[in-house]
């Protein structure tokens, strides 16, 4: 006998999740991929994980039509499955019910099983799960992390497009460096050099000419030497840019945007997250707004090693991140330490008008006020070395009223990992691209 078949005309009535026993006595078919198979005496129970959830398949051996048992008892865990049956009410069944089966597809035998349990027990290394990620995908932790994801993104298109930001994208492909030259990835195109967006950032300050207020989440690509928990080299960046507006204002919407995204992460996500022994971030009544100044010197006076001008990095941030562990501001950064584009402060020009959100000692964004005057964004980009006639269309946008304006770029992953409860980045991408790895 064939054991494969095809869908035919099968379709899903219910998905795991619906299984209750509310339709006890109902006709289902239903789909997914075998978890588990026990037999009990004359009793076989089969266990069928669809995207919701698990349905149990009860099969008594003794009732069951010929064909069907031969089709259950040939089954291999991971195999994907159809199964038209009856809904039974079954307190110790998930959700309070199972399906006794009438007839049974095997739509595709697996032919390998995983080196790990994919359903329960211990968690292998991270880079044995990466190489088959769509089967470790599977697991409980991963769909509750990417069903936050899912829920951080939808929160967050909302939130912008509700605040009157137009969704915008803008090229990856590009022919000048936007965050400094060290960590671009050059790529041949045609047969001229180019490289990989690192950031939307100079599309998103012109495009406020024509919109005022937009925004972009995509892919932005940064070759990162170091290989850590928090850095990858491909990753997608919540974007804004505003017209009329300083830092102040932008750190005013992205504590708003964060607000809103947490509680609708919570609204949607919290029991997921509670299952796996965890919990959402609490919200502070305000995000604490420190400034770098007095940041540096508290540090200092606790014996960091650091003084004004260093970033904020290594022990000195975690020491920062277990006196303030929630999401704060550190506002105000020497103008030297950051990008060409961001505005030193009028009244004292050595200090920018910028900020980082961070949690703990996570940065999760960074922003501020944009310098909108041609002539001083020339000779801020010579003080970092870098070539105005490199960014001369850009320069020509300048010509034509660029005003005032401010923004910020928020890493989507690093917010995750917050909300999500993970140490590594990597379980926080689908696919994760970082010095090592390419594949799959
Ligand atoms: P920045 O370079 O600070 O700012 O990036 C913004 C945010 O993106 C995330 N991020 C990363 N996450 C993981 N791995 C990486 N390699 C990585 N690089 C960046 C962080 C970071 O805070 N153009 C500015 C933003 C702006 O001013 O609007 C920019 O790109 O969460």
């Amino acid at each position: 006998m064939k054991l494969e078949e095809g869908l035919g005309d099968w379709r899903r009535t219910h998905y795991s999740i619906q299984i209750t026993p509310a339709i006890d006595g109902k006709k289902v078919t239903i789909f997914g991929w075998v978890s588990s198979i026990r037999t009990q005496g004359g009793i076989v129970f089969v266990m069928v994980t669809d995207r919701d959830g698990s349905v149990q398949v009860t099969v008594n051996k003794g009732k069951a039509s010929p064909s069907t048992l031969e089709r259950v008892e040939a089954l291999k865990p991971h195999s994907s499955i159809a199964v038209r049956g009856t809904v039974k009410s079954m307190p110790r069944a998930p959700n309070g019910a199972e399906v006794v089966p009438e007839e049974v597809r095997i739509l595709s035998v697996a032919t390998e099983a995983p080196s790990f349990s994919v359903y329960g027990g211990e968690t292998p290394s991270l880079d044995k799960r990466l190489d088959i990620r769509a089967v470790d995908l599977r697991r409980d932790k991963a769909q509750t992390t990417f069903k936050v994801q899912r829920a951080v993104l939808s929160a967050t298109r909302e939130f912008l497009s509700g605040a009157g930001y137009l969704e915008v994208r803008t090229p990856k492909l590009i022919s000048t460096a936007t965050e400094g030259g060290a960590s671009l990835f050059s790529v041949l195109y045609y047969n001229r050099p180019s490289f990989l967006a690192q950031s939307p950032q100079l599309y998103k300050e012109e495009l406020v000419l024509p919109f005022e207020k937009v925004y972009e989440i995509g892919p932005v690509f940064r070759a990162e030497e170091s290989r850590t928990q928090r850095h990858l080299s491909e990753i997608t960046s919540i974007d804004i840019e505003e017209a009329f507006v300083d830092y102040h204002d932008v750190m005013d919407t992205l504590e708003s945007l964060v607000r809103g995204v947490v509680s609708s992460v919570r609204a949607s996500c919290a029991k997921d997250v509670e299952r796996l022994g965890r919990s959402l971030p609490e919200l502070p009544e305000r995000f604490e707004r420190l400034e770098y100044k007095d940041v540096v010197e508290r540090l200092a006076a606790q014996g960091e090693g650091i003084s004004w001008g260093d970033d904020l990095t290594g022990p000195a941030t975690e020491r920062l991140g277990k006196e303030h562990p929630s999401f704060y501001f550190v506002t105000d950064w020497p103008t030297q330490a950051k990008p060409f584009y961001i505005k030193p402060r009028d009244d004292d020009p050595k200090v920018s008008e910028s900020f980082d959100l961070m949690f703990g000692p996570l940065e999760l964004a960074s922003g501020g006020s944009r310098v909108s005057s041609k002539t001083l964004l020339v000779k801020r980009l010579k003080e970092q070395k870098l070539k105005p006639q490199a960014f001369e269309h850009h320069l020509k946008v300048f010509d034509y009223g660029m005003p005032p304006h401010a923004g910020f770029g928020l890493g989507l992953e690093r917010l995750t990992m917050v909300l999500a409860g993970e140490e590594n980045i990597r379980e926080v991408v689908l696919y994760p691209r970082d010095k090592l790895r390419l594949t799959p």
